[in-house]
Order: structure tokens, then sequence, then C-alpha cells
């Protein structure tokens, strides 16, 4: 019999996604969040904040190559990215992968998953600590995309899910002043969630989405630890592009740009717009059009 103590993702009610912890590497309250980081035997060090996963160490790989390399490589002249959240600093790692990315901004609230992440997660954001290129604003985004007078040619919220501090982040007034500080030809891709689960959450964002920009639509990734089925990433644009961009000339930037990656390939980044039937037509619903997507003209 184990006496180790399980720590549960209880996200939806009725259901509780456990991770058995072989240690306790810190379980308090700090200002914004409950921060529970755990070693567990399946996924190395887990992070819970507010009871919801939000990295492993051993499939951290799925969402953060998803979400830097799919609108990198799609606008193919990426300089300036802002990342909204993502404490963690996994996805800012894959960002500055990027060679001709200038500037990485990343705005997150709570300071203390910055340092935490910095302690047990070096192997995946160490580089990032060291590289010039990279700023971190310690500022809740809704009021840093206000005041700011910067541009960007991409924005990813790396958020937590639409409750508690990252509520914020999913309303249509967010998304207008996100709209405002990208260039032209720039795109905004967000955490959208599991539709399977959270359904409500996942059309109201799209609804808002689709009130701001011209094409809206998603792409899905398969994270072992996100429950529920696919997890979308919503994509945001007034110019669509970076979608239309045949398959040999992505091809052809992947290999420019020499990422060695785990999941992402020009041919995933092609395929995952391809969304399964339920989530496409959540989407049309909320969006009120045809998803935006490489394959709309089928
Ligand atoms: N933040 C997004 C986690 C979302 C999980 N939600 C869910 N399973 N419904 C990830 C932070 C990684 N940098």
């Amino acid at each position: 019999m184990s006496h180790r103590r399980w720590f549960s993702e209880t996200l939806t009610p009725g259901l509780r996604l456990s991770f058995q912890a072989r240690r306790v590497l810190r379980h308090r309250k700090s200002a914004s969040h409950e921060v529970a980081l755990i070693d567990n035997e399946v996924f190395g060090r887990v992070l819970l904040l507010d009871g919801a996963v939000q990295l492993t160490t051993r499939d951290e790989f799925v969402y953060h190559e998803m979400m830097a390399h799919v609108p990198i490589l799609g606008h193919g002249s990426v300089r300036d990215v802002l990342i909204v959240g993502g404490g963690d600093c996994g996805l800012a790692e894959e960002v500055l992968k990027h060679r001709g990315v200038a500037r990485v901004t990343q705005v997150e609230i709570d300071p203390s998953v910055v340092e935490l992440a910095r302690t047990h997660f070096a192997d995946i954001n160490a580089s990032v600590f060291d590289d010039p290129r990279f700023k971190l604003v310690v500022a809740d985004a809704a009021e840093f995309v206000q005041r700011s007078g910067a541009s960007f040619d991409v924005a990813l919220v790396d958020s937590t899910d639409p409750l508690g501090p990252g509520a914020v982040l999913f309303t249509e007034q967010f998304y207008r002043d996100v709209r405002a500080r990208l260039r032209a030809g720039g795109v905004l891709v967000t955490q959208n969630g599991v539709p399977f689960l959270q359904e409500r959450e996942f059309a109201a964002a799209m609804r808002a989405l689709a009130r701001v920009f011209a094409h809206v639509g998603g792409y899905a990734i398969a994270v072992p630890t996100y429950f529920g089925g696919h997890l979308v990433l919503g994509w945001s644009t007034d110019d669509d592009a970076a979608l239309r961009l045949p398959l040999p000339s992505l091809a052809a930037r992947f290999d420019a740009s020499a990422l060695d990656t785990r999941y992402y390939t020009p041919r995933v980044h092609a395929a995952a717009f391809a969304l399964p039937r339920f989530i496409e037509q959540a989407l049309e619903r909320a969006a009120g059009r045809r998803p935006a997507s490489p394959f709309a003209g089928d």
C-alpha cells in the first residue's frame, strides 16, 4: 500500500484526474493561484494551478511546439511576439528557437510561477533567461494590452482556463485590445480548452473572437494530460494569407528553420486545422461563419 498523496485536476464537475506525487515540490497559495507542483512517476514534474493541469515535463512539447511554430512558420516573417501568461516559460523557449524573432515580450501576472518554473522546469526554459531577446513583464495582460504602444506580429495567449484571473483573457474587450497591438498580417493564437468537456467556454470565446477578427478558426492538438480529447488552439487574424500557404512552402520554411521538433511537422500543421465535425460545427455556430482553415475552399 502506498501512502503517497494524490493531486487531482478538478476542472470538470463530476470528474477527477489524479496524479500520485512521488514528491511534493510546492503546494501553496500565491497571490493569484493555488499552486501545486509534484513529481509523478508517469509524467515527471506536473504543475497544477487552481486544480487544473498546466504542464508536465513529459508532454509539454505538444502544446508548446504547436502554439509557437504553427503561427510563426505560417506567418513567415515574425519579428515581435507577445506571450500572454505562459509563466512556465516553455512557450518562450519554443518561440526563441526561431532565429528571425527579434523580441519576445511575455506578460505574466504571477511571478511566483516563473520563479518556480525556473527552478523545476530548467530543462525546458533555462535558455530563455539568458536570451537578450526575452523580456518578462509582471503585469495583468488585460491592462498591458490596453496601455502598451508596442506592435507584434504574433500574439500567443498561453492562459489558464476561463476561471479566476484567466477569465478576462477570454473577453471581447481583451481581444480588441490585442488586435490593436497586431501589425498587418498579424495572428492571434489562443488556448481554447477541450471542446468535448468545455463546449460552452469554447463557444463563448469563439463568438467573442469572431466579433473582433475577420477570420477565426482553430487547430486541434492531442495533449495526454489535457483530459477529454482534443485541445483547440484558436486562430484569429484579419488576413488569412498564412492559412493559404501551400504545404511545400511551409515545408521549405520548416527546413530553413532547422527546428528539431517532436510533434510539429508541416503535415501535422496543415492537418491540425481539419477539425472533428462536432468541433467544427461548434466553431461555425459560435462564429456565425465557416472556420478559417487551409481547407476552407473544400
Ligand atoms: N496552459 C493551458 C492549460 C489548459 C488546460 N486546460 C484544460 N485541460 N482544459 C498551459 C500552460 C503551459 N505553458
